[in-house]
């Protein structure tokens, strides 16, 4: 078990992000961050802030020592442990900008604060048993959640779901190492294979119950990392103004050109509440210069990265032997194929086209007109959540730390549960559910080491 060494120091920070903004806040937690309060505020009705209702905002000014305003500040009190971090916290609310808050976070530090490190608030409400290190890494997610998918997926963490799921996973492991223990120590009284069943039984159901949880770490990275869609196609097929259309902004330039992309271009998008980072590539066919042949290398290490690939045709014309290996390239990948410029009088060969996209996902689109968006991003929600049209309720796996330790845990409960299952003694294989534990209590934060406490907060940013 981890064991906190009670850091008795009272630590400040600013809290808001850098730039112009409205309102900035300076935070303090620790037991001098009253006393620090009291001496750089100046309540206009004087109340003593030990007499303050807790909870309740004051109006004041923040001073120097000698009497002159820094800013107007709106002062929150919360004191332990009913606070953020279990300890007293202050919360000084002034005007934006860096000057402002710079000055009054310099006031504190005077004052005898000290300045927090990254994600110290949340470390500390860690290490005082308000939350888990789960929770406390989901706070982290919460902050960079790209889209309100991502957003409730992290809150669901954040509430302490993870926690649970995994403290329940443990509980369980428990149970079948006291079990097994119970037949070690006391084996006249079990003798019979009952036990033996039993004990293969309950690991059955929890190697399961691991297997169902680390299932969900695709779709939970995808709510946090983006989803790679890389949209190819030969030359002027309306591969950009595909890209433009699903922004429903003109990104990148169109032209009749063809060869008008040469990069290739990224942007950030929200589709259906999924992150997508959408990927225009130049579609370049004969290279003509340096340039244009890393284009075509970047074009296909895109491809090659893909999570799902938007294989563009213009169905205006006959479909030609390059669409072919394009398709044949992307085959390997998560597939869609779009029939672009469906507003123009076809030109494919309908019969033709049925048997090369046979068993493929096939959109038909008008990117010019703004046709066919909505199924267009349907499908791509689709095959990113693996069939499901959006994102339920259930818990997801989102980071690679839980990942691994979970994956782990996996490996060694099978791993018991075959050696049961060979008739390896007892002894050897209550020591390996033991150590499976060690893996769940890792994740939690029920038994970590300091190195990597830090950094999983080093992450974090500063005053959060
Ligand atoms: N009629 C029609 N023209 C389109 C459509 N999509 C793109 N185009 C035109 O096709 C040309 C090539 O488009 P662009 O997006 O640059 O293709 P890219 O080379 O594949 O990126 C431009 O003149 C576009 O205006 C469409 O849906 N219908
Ligand atoms: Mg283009």
């Amino acid at each position: 078990m981890y064991q906190y060494k009670g850091e008795n120091d009272t630590i400040a920070a600013v809290s808001t992000a850098s730039g112009p903004g409205g309102i900035g806040m300076v935070r303090l937690s620790g037991s001098e961050s009253l006393r620090i309060l009291q001496e750089i505020f100046l309540n206009s009705k004087g109340v003593p802030i030990a007499e303050w209702k807790p909870f309740s905002a004051r109006y004041g000014k923040i001073v120097r020592a000698n009497g002159a305003a820094v800013d107007e500040a709106l002062v929150t009190v919360m004191r332990k442990p009913k606070s953020y971090t279990c300890e007293d916290v202050v919360e000084i609310s002034c005007h934006g900008g860096q000057t402002a808050v710079r000055a009054i976070l310099e006031l504190c530090l005077q004052r005898g604060a000290r300045l927090a490190h990254p994600g110290e608030f949340t470390k500390r409400a860690f290490l005082n048993g308000r939350i888990d290190l789960t929770q406390a890494e989901a706070v982290l997610d919460v902050i960079h959640a790209k889209t309100e998918v991502s957003l409730q997926a992290s809150e669901r963490q954040l509430k302490g779901e993870l926690n649970l799921a995994i403290e329940g996973l443990r509980e369980r492991i428990m149970t079948v190492f006291t079990q097994a223990e119970a037949v070690l120590n006391f084996p006249d009284d079990n003798t019979d294979s009952g036990e033996t069943a039993s004990l293969k039984e309950s690991l059955v159901s929890i190697v399961e119950k691991l297997g169902t949880l680390l299932g969900t770490t695709r779709v939970g990275r995808i709510l946090k990392d983006g989803l790679r869609v890389v949209i190819c196609g030969k030359p002027n097929v309306g591969k950009s103004s595909i890209l433009n259309a699903l922004l429903r902004f003109p990104r990148a330039i169109v032209t009749d050109v063809a060869g008008t992309t040469r990069d290739v271009l990224e942007e950030g998008a929200n589709i259906l509440g999924v992150p997508v980072n959408l990927i225009d590539t130049a579609g370049i066919l004969d290279p003509r210069d340096k340039i244009e042949q890393e284009a075509v290398r970047r074009s296909h290490l895109s491809i090659d990265s893909a999570d799902v690939v938007l294989l563009v045709f213009d169905c205006s014309h006959p479909l030609e032997t390059v669409d072919y290996e394009m398709l044949l390239h992307a085959k390997n990948r998560p597939l869609i194929v779009i029939l672009n410029k469906t507003d123009l009088p076809s030109g494919l060969d309908e019969g033709l086209l049925g048997e090369v996209t046979a068993g493929n996902v096939v959109v038909k689109v008008s990117a010019l007109k703004g046709l066919g968006l909505r199924p267009l991003e349907e499908a791509i929600v689709t095959l990113a959540l693996g069939g499901k049209t959006s994102v339920g309720e259930e818990l997801l796996l989102n980071n690679i730390r839980h990942v691994e330790a979970l994956t782990r845990a996996l490996r060694i409960l099978e791993g018991a549960l075959r050696a049961l299952e060979t008739g390896t003694p007892l002894v050897m294989i209550s020591e390996e559910i033991k150590a499976s534990v060690n893996e769940l209590d890792a994740i939690t934060g029920r038994n970590i080491d300091e190195d990597l406490l830090e950094q999983i907060f080093s992450k974090f940013c500063i005053g959060k």
